[in-house]
């Protein structure tokens, strides 16, 4: 007997606009709701890969601008089946950052086009949502000092947001825009229900492949 799968929900957006607030709440209520519910981030810090990617946004180490590109999108495919079996044992997991920050990110830096930051993660495991928590640079820096991590300048989130942009035109992958300039509660509700609708509707669909 087959059972109903997981749902694969991403938050995406620039430093700041609420990504990790709204995960965690979203998690907490859909378990208070009585569903499954895991959250997960990338980069996942904890593994091997995962450390030598802190230690690179900590700036304890330099690595060559290609080279940190594919270990991120190492750091989403070690976890893949780890992902897949939690999906398929019913467990909606809700992702912090995925592989559009992947690409936003590498990007967003001098001479890497688009198309070649999206290829190491061709194939991963599709989204069925990702919402992107839209907030104003200017509103963004009312919420605290940016910290000492690598990218975490306003000029570089400037070029981020435009390469997500371009990501979002992308009518393959089920984006939403949140406007993320209201309260948490607000700004909560309305994800919450995305994702009520969304768990009801890919629970008896496979788990489709990122730009495939
Ligand atoms: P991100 O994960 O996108 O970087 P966080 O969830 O860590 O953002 O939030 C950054 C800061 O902004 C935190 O201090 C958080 O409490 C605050 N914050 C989050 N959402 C809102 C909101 N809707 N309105 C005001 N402040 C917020
Ligand atoms: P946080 O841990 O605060 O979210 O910061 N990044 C993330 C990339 O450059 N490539 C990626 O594939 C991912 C997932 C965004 C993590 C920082 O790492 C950047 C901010």
């Amino acid at each position: 007997m087959s059972c109903r799968r997981g749902a694969l929900i991403v938050l995406e957006g620039v430093d700041k606009a609420g990504k990790t607030t709204q995960c965690k709440k979203l998690v907490y209520a859909l378990q208070k709701n009585g569903r499954a519910a895991e959250m997960m981030r990338f980069p996942d810090r904890t593994t091997q890969i995962g450390q030598l990617i802190s230690s690179y946004l900590e700036k304890k180490n330099n690595l060559e601008d290609h080279t940190i590109h594919l270990l991120f999108s190492a750091n989403r495919w070690e976890l893949v089946p780890l992902m897949k079996k939690k999906l398929e044992q019913g467990i909606t997991l809700v992702v912090d950052r995925y592989a559009f920050s992947g690409v936003a990110f590498t990007s967003a830096k001098p001479d890497f086009s688009l198309e070649w930051c999206k290829n190491p993660d061709v194939g991963l495991p599709k989204p069925d949502l990702v919402m992107f928590l839209q907030l104003n640079p200017s509103v963004a820096a009312e919420r605290g000092e940016f910290g000492t991590e690598r990218y975490e300048t306003s000029a570089f989130q400037r070029s981020v947001q435009q390469r997500f942009e371009q990501l979002m035109k992308d009518p393959s992958v089920n984006w939403k825009v949140i406007d993320a300039a209201r309260s948490i509660e607000v700004v909560h509700s309305d994800i919450k229900v995305l994702c009520e609708n969304i768990i009801n509707t890919s629970e008896n669909l496979p788990i489709g492949e990122l730009w495939k």
